[in-house]
């Protein structure tokens, strides 16, 4: 590439922007799944659609309870299983009798949880799995699209304001060996005319999966990407055969590391805003099952998916499953409410918040407040200055993109002024919505923020300064 060329292909890169629904969940950060329905009261993980409807009989179900829990963490919103693979309902469908009004328990668990939320002012988004191992229509076609856009239909306008809908990839055979040819086109469009401000998550334009189930985000992320990798999908289910050349494109393999760079990006063809969700259980199963009680995640280990995720640029999407009683178990509840109390203890308080900032020499205003200000810098380089009335001990900085004007920043450098020496503290790539870097403790009252690439122009909205008092 000369320079001309190289020119215009920042210039395409940078055109790449969110819509104002993408920005709205991006801000959401710290989300939650609810895997809750058949599974959960035959112990599987995976239900083969044979299961009696009798089965489903939680002795105490609570809504306000799992909503209570979510609150403990910070949680901002969540999505619920309204239908698993097993094709049970948790919804007051019309459509098949497989459902939980055909409980001992006949109640609309997703209408009830459409009623905690909205009291205890989370968002609400639903999952809704297109492989269905019940429904008799699965396979045939137009049939079952028809089957499965009624169901959508019916969740779309019958609960309220979605923030997302969340289509899984997992695609499997149904009854007789029959596979499904997914109607995405139809699918979405019934979410666009119901739910226009709702993202439509994985089998979907508006979100991407991470690429694993892990809690792992890549070092560097980026949310201008192929636009192949939002076709994915897409392209599957609209062919006819699984060895079709384009369906071989589909999987996202967590080889991916590299999705976004300039090098990366410059052998492919249409780009798109699609950033990532990063979805993990805070068990071993999706579902919740007696025995891995003993074995929820630590503090330690959310708070790092935590920083690594919604400090990573992306969201975090935390698999929280109600047990059999139908409330989320005490063990869990206790471990939401230590992780809320952990993440608050450390960014509760901006130390940045009234210090002198400059940027190349200029001073700056609003950036160490979450307001709408954004600074947009006039080179691919800059150096930030934040000057301390006095030594503070800090142990994580956060930087923000205003990514209304794409993704920029592509590498930077911290620095400390320790005894009248600028000592390196973190070195990092993307920036992205948040970044949050975490350190060893150091003490210091001038701090340095080196933008050492980018494209064309930086932009930040906030810089913030943490000190996590447990280190
Ligand atoms: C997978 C599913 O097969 C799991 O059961 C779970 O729902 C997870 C979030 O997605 O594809």
């Amino acid at each position: 590439m000369d320079k001309h060329e190289a020119d215009a292909f920042v210039d395409k890169l940078i055109s790449i922007r969110p819509t104002e629904e993408q920005v709205a969940w991006q801000g959401l950060g710290f989300t939650a799944f609810l895997h809750y329905g058949m599974n959960t009261f035959t112990d599987r993980e995976w239900g083969d659609g044979t299961e009696n409807p009798k089965f489903y009989n939680p002795s105490a179900l609570d809504t306000d309870q799992w909503c209570e829990a979510m609150k403990g963490a910070g949680i901002k919103a969540c999505i619920i299983t309204a239908k698993h693979h097993d094709g049970f309902c948790l919804f007051d469908t019309a459509h098949t009798e497989h459902c939980v009004m055909r409980s001992p328990k006949p109640a609309d668990v997703v209408a009830a949880f459409a009623r905690s939320c909205a009291k205890y002012g989370l968002k609400m988004g639903v999952y809704l799995s297109p492989w269905d191992r019940n429904a008799p229509s699965y396979g045939s076609g137009v049939p079952y699209d028809d089957y499965f856009c009624a169901q959508l239909e019916e969740l779309t306008t019958g609960y309220g304001p979605l923030y997302s809908v969340w289509f899984d990839g997992a695609c499997g055979v149904g009854p007789g060996g029959k596979r499904q040819e997914y109607d995405w086109r139809r699918y979405h469009a019934v979410i666009r005319k119901n739910q226009p401000q709702a993202v439509i998550a994985i089998c979907g334009p508006d979100v991407r999966w991470i690429g694993n189930e892990a809690g792992q985000t890549r070092p560097s992320e980026w949310s201008v990407v192929p636009d192949r990798l939002r076709r994915v999908e897409y392209t599957a289910g609209l062919s006819q055969q699984a060895d079709d050349a384009s369906f071989r494109e589909r999987p996202i393999s967590s080889e991916d590391k590299d999705l976004g760079s300039r090098e990366f990006l410059a052998g492919e063809g249409e780009l798109c805003w699609y950033p990532a969700e990063v979805d993990v259980s805070i068990r071993p199963g999706w579902f919740y099952h007696k025995e891995e009680d003993g074995q929820i995640r630590s503090v330690e280990n959310l708070l790092d998916i935590y920083e690594k995720s919604v400090g990573g640029n992306a969201v975090l999407l935390l698999n929280i499953p109600p047990d059999n009683t139908g409330q989320i178990s005490p063990a869990d509840v206790l471990r939401l409410r230590e992780l809320g109390k952990r993440i608050n203890a450390i960014f509760i308080d901006n130390i940045f918040s009234g210090a002198r900032v400059t940027i190349d020499g200029a001073e700056q205003s609003g950036l160490t407040e979450d307001d709408s200000v954004y600074w947009t810098g006039g080179g691919e380089q800059a150096e930030v200055r934040i000057d301390l009335s006095n030594a503070k001990t800090l142990t994580h900085i956060v930087l923000c993109e205003e990514i209304r004007q794409s993704q920029r920043i592509e590498s930077f450098s911290l620095f400390a002024d320790v005894d009248g020496e600028w000592q390196s503290v973190y070195q990092g790539t993307t920036v992205g919505f948040k970044k949050i870097c975490r350190f060893d403790p150091v003490k210091a009252a001038a701090w340095r923020i080196n933008i050492t690439g980018s494209r064309k122009a930086p932009t930040l909205r906030f810089i913030g300064g943490y000190r996590d008092m447990v280190k």
